[in-house]
C-alpha cells in the first residue's frame, strides 16, 4: 500500500514533482502499525498477554478495528504456532476466533463463515455446550474451551488498510 503526501509544485495527478522538490514513497506493513505481519495471511496480527475472556478478547480486538484471529489453514496454524514459540514460549492456552454458540457442533468464524473443523486436535471438540469457543493449547492443539469464565492470552488480527 502506498501513502502519497503532495504539496504546491507536485502534480496531483502525475504525483511528479517540479524541480527542485522531489517525491518520496512509503510503503506502510503491519509493523508500522505496531502489528506483525505473517507470510500465510494478508492481515496484521497482534499477541495479547493480559488474559481475557474469549467474549471479552474479541470485544477487545473489534475495539482495535479487527478480530480475534482466524486460523484458516494449516499453514497459517504452523506459522503462528512457530511465532507464539518466540513471543512467549510458556504460554498454555490463547484465544483464537471461532465458536458453536449459535448452533451447537457448527463452528463458525465470529463474522458468520465456516471455521474448518479438520485444524482441530483429533480428539477435539469434546466440550460439547460447556465448550463454545476455540483455543489453542500449549504443544500447538487446538481446542473447544469454555466461552468464560476463564481468560486466556490472545491474539487479534486487522486488515493494514481499513
Ligand atoms: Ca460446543
Amino acid at each position: 500500500m502506498g501513502c502519497s503526501m503532495f504539496r504546491i509544485g507536485v502534480g496531483l495527478n502525475s504525483g511528479e514533482a517540479a524541480s527542485p522538490d522531489k517525491v518520496y514513497n512509503k510503503i506502510v506493513n503491519c509493523e508500522d502499525v505496531g502489528y506483525m505481519s505473517l507470510s500465510t495471511s494478508d492481515k496484521c496480527l497482534k499477541w495479547y498477554n493480559s488474559p481475557l475472556t474469549p467474549i471479552e478478547a474479541n470485544l477487545s480486538c473489534q475495539s482495535n478495528v479487527g478480530n480475534l484471529f482466524r486460523i484458516t489453514s494449516s499453514d497459517m496454524f504452523q506459522e503462528i504456532l512457530n511465532i507464539t514459540t518466540i513471543i512467549d514460549p510458556t504460554y498454555t492456552v490463547f484465544t483464537i476466533d471461532g465458536n458453536d454458540i449459535a448452533q451447537e457442533g457448527t463452528w463458525v468464524f465470529s463474522d458468520g463463515s465456516a471455521f474448518d473443523t479438520n485444524l482441530l486436535a483429533s480428539d477435539q471438540p469434546n466440550g460439547g455446550t460447556l465448550e463454545n469457543c476455540l483455543v489453542v493449547v500449549s504443544g500447538g492443539l487446538i481446542h473447544d474451551g469454555p466461552c468464560d469464565p476463564y481468560s486466556f492470552q490472545y491474539i487479534c488480527e486487522r486488515y493494514l488498510v481499513l
